[in-house]
């Protein structure tokens, strides 16, 4: 006998579990909630003996797992829509970081920025993203540079977490840029970032992954590795910013560190897929970026396929380069631009956005013991979700089984 806070009842589950159904479907279905988690998830006719505080019966809508954003650069003062007048005029992102603008410009906004009017901003775009389902977000640092003003960004996501109804990771993304003040010194910035700014984040609780931004305009394959070992040393999981640009072997060093995910991997060779295959390595596709940087190199899904590599779907929601603060249109923007199909694509914002972040046992699917973070959709098919460009489509969301706000 199953004693439910909640039944979930008269609906059909995306379950998103393998190897079954597409979507791990069932017609039919039905949830037991207990304790905020799933207690028991199957076909209606096979619930078992149960008793429900409450029922909530959803006349056939179609129940997906919570949506993860695993990439997302939420925090941050300001936004950067002069560049993006400018780079519709012909000047290239990469062509506007190094005359000074880019990343840095939005660093001057965040320092100058306080813990409140950051946590506003961030929270207006989050909306965008509990609207389309989110139920999980990752939220990194990065725009700050100093140790105080990336702890404040970090802090504002922990803050995010305590106060809106979504679960926050957070990453610390202190080589993202070299700030201003230590432009002819970038080695004593890298020094700072490792020695000081990352333990005195992971000091006060801060920091669930260590991320990096490697690239020509950013920095080296060197300087990452000296990050990430020191978050070797202090146990923290790792994840890369890998060959957005231009192929700078970011993902064998995500590979080789074992990170997480590598992130973006547009210009990533078949040697780097391969390796980040046989090391469980996360391909986390960004299509918001490629859009909107108008880049015309996709990341190798095919071989990606080919070599058994996992691939999640984000929005990378910055000012910069991806300007998005909907997951929905994330779905349909890798459908498009990279060919994914809707089913892989809505894994990549479950399942495997889960094994992205570590949390492969707690969330991304619809299995007995995993939190009940759930999305009720007003779809007739799952592939819906990455149809619709800009249509409201939830109709509820829950996490840990309660009723979410929006
Ligand atoms: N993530 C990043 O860190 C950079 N691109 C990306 O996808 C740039 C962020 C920015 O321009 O602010
Ligand atoms: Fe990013």
């Amino acid at each position: 006998m199953i004693r439910a806070d909640l039944l979930i009842t008269e609906c059909r589950l995306a379950t998103m579990v393998q190897g079954g159904e597409p979507y791990g479907a069932i017609e039919d279905g039905a949830l037991l909630i207990e304790d905020g988690r799933i207690g028991w998830v199957g076909a209606r006719a096979d619930l078992p003996e149960h008793s429900a505080a409450k029922i909530h019966s959803l006349d056939g809508r179609w129940v997906t797992p919570g949506l993860i954003d695993c990439h997302t650069h939420l925090v941050f003062g300001g936004d950067r829509s002069g560049e993006f007048e400018q780079r519709l005029g012909g000047a290239t992102y990469e062509e506007i970081a190094r005359a000074g603008g880019g990343i840095v410009s939005t660093v001057k906004v965040t320092r100058a920025a306080s813990e409140d009017t950051l946590f506003a901003s961030a929270m207006a775009r989050l909306k965008g993203l509990t609207d389309t389902g989110v139920t999980t977000v990752e939220i990194k640092s990065g725009y700050g540079l100093d140790t105080e003003s990336e702890l404040k960004m970090l802090r504002v996501a922990r803050r995010i977490g305590r106060e809106a109804s979504v679960r926050v990771r957070t990453s610390y993304l202190g080589l993202h840029a070299v700030p201003p003040e230590l432009k002819a010194d970038r080695g004593q910035y890298v020094d700072k970032a490792v020695d000081d700014i990352l333990p005195a984040a992971h000091a006060e609780g801060l920091v669930d992954a260590v991320d990096a931004y490697c690239e020509p305009i950013a920095f080296t394959v060197q300087e990452v590795g000296r990050l990430f070992d020191k978050a070797r040393a202090l146990g923290l999981p790792v994840k890369l910013h890998a060959d957005q640009l231009s192929d700078g072997g970011g993902a064998a060093l995500a590979a080789r560190y074992n990170a997480l995910s590598a992130d973006h991997v547009e210009h990533t060779t078949e040697a780097g897929i391969r390796a980040m295959g046989q090391a469980g390595v996360v391909a986390v596709l960004l299509p918001g970026a490629f859009l909107m940087l108008r880049e015309t190199q996709a990341p190798p899904v095919g071989l990606m396929r080919r070599y058994g590599v996992e691939m999640a779907v984000a929005s990378d929601c910055n000012p910069g380069t991806s300007p998005v603060a909907s997951m929905t249109a994330a779905l349909n923007l890798a459908c498009v631009q990279f060919r994914l199909r809707p089913e892989e694509a809505l894994a990549g914002a479950t399942r495997v956005a889960a094994k992205a972040l570590g949390l492969a046992d707690e969330i991304g699917t619809l299995e007995a013991y995993k939190a009940a973070d759930l999305a009720v959709w007003d779809i007739e098919r799952p592939a819906e979700l990455a149809y619709w460009l800009g249509k409201p489509l939830l109709k509820a969301r829950y996490l840990g089984g309660i009723a979410a706000q929006p």
